[in-house]
């Protein structure tokens, strides 16, 4: 399989997250596209090339544009403020939850940090913007790859996508990679675009970018938000709105659930998706399903990841995987380059 390989990610790289009342060292770190890259190489899963140059205008169809403003200009705002910054992450103190006003932009920094975001996780560093925007550039090539006829396409990037918004970053996300994606594939022609994202986490970003819409279904397999995180969106009532209603699922488990439950989500996750008569996929390929992730609490096995390539192959769809979280640093690249090793195998 193709990978498209996001070489300026380590760009971004946050210190600390406030995590349990105190600063924390990330959990999302450079190291863990690294691990991915050494695993494809080894196993040589394909060729890997580096993303083409794609206009901003491609990330607004998704973002909008004051959120690019400002996340573009934060890290020379965030030092302009204290010379000292420079050495220490940006992040956000202050939300304007309900009746607090969101449509005036405050001049102050840390009031817009705010504005712009939905939690004390998530770290804005100084090369967050490039590296990000770079992501982006990522996720699009691999898309334009399976337009031009490849079966699928592995974006490799991070920081990961999965959680942010038209207008906010948060849960360690900053642009929406596969949410760009799947806008790109639809900007170039194809009618209907299914997101498929199962990493542990809700993908409340993506979710909230398409409820409104019928054109692109969004399923998501993950934990339950009553007990995990982003805890207020992901819930199985949420069905989409307005022209979207109906479009959009969610399959929260248990915590604690093991491959068993978790593959039977997938099956009913992909039965909706072929209902859905799908141009493309793009898969949210989070691996913080693994037994052995740090922040989350399913218990799949590497073995288990083939399989779920194996399914995802059947669905018999152009498909674009766009890489999300996984924190098991030693093993996610196993666990990634497995589901694509198992995709292609049935492909
Ligand atoms: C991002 B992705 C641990 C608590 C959870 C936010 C988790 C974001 C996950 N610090 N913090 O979906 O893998
Ligand atoms: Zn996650």
């Amino acid at each position: 399989m193709l990978t498209i390989y996001n070489n300026r990610h380590a760009l971004h790289h946050g210190k600390l997250e406030m995590f349990r009342g105190e600063l924390v060292p990330c959990f999302e770190v450079p190291a863990r596209a690294d691990y991915v890259l050494h695993e494809l190489r080894q196993r040589r899963l394909g060729p890997i090339e580096e993303p083409s140059a794609f206009d901003d205008a491609a990330i607004a169809r998704v973002h909008a544009q004051r959120y690019l403003d400002f996340l573009s200009t934060a890290w020379d705002e965030w030092v302009a403020l204290d010379p000292a910054n420079a050495t220490r992450d940006a992040l956000p103190s202050y939300w304007p939850i309900r009746t607090f006003r969101s449509d005036v932009l405050p001049a102050s920094f840390p009031a817009r940090m705010g504005l712009f975001s939905y939690d004390a996780g998530t770290p804005l560093t100084a090369g967050t913007w490039t590296a990000a925007r770079a992501g982006a550039c990522c996720a699009l090539t691999a898309a334009a790859r399976v337009l031009q006829g490849d079966r699928a396409a592995f974006a490799l990037t991070r920081p990961p996508g999965h959680h942010a918004g038209a207008d906010f970053f948060g849960g360690y996300c900053f642009l929406n990679n596969a949410a760009i994606a799947a806008q790109g594939l639809r900007d170039a022609g194809v009618e209907r675009v299914a997101v498929l994202d199962i990493d542990y986490h809700h993908g409340n970003g993506t979710q909230a970018i398409f409820y409104e819409r019928a054109d692109v279904q969004f399923t998501s397999v993950h934990g339950d938000p009553h007990t995990e995180y982003p805890y207020y969106l992901g819930y199985a009532d949420e069905r989409g709105a307005g022209a979207g209603l109906g479009f959009n699922h969610n399959l929260p488990l248990a915590r604690g659930s093991g491959f068993g439950p978790w593959r039977e989500a997938l099956a009913t996750a992909l039965r909706g998706i072929a209902d859905f008569k799908p141009g493309a996929l793009v898969v949210s390929l989070g691996l913080d399903t693994f037994a052995g992730d740090p922040i989350a609490g399913f218990t799949l096995a590497t073995p288990d990841y083939l399989r779920i390539g194996e399914d995802l192959a059947r669905a018999g769809l152009p498909t674009v995987f766009v890489f999300e979280g996984g924190y098991a640093v030693a093993e996610v690249g196993a666990n990634a380059v497995n589901v694509l090793d198992g995709f292609m195998q049935k492909s």
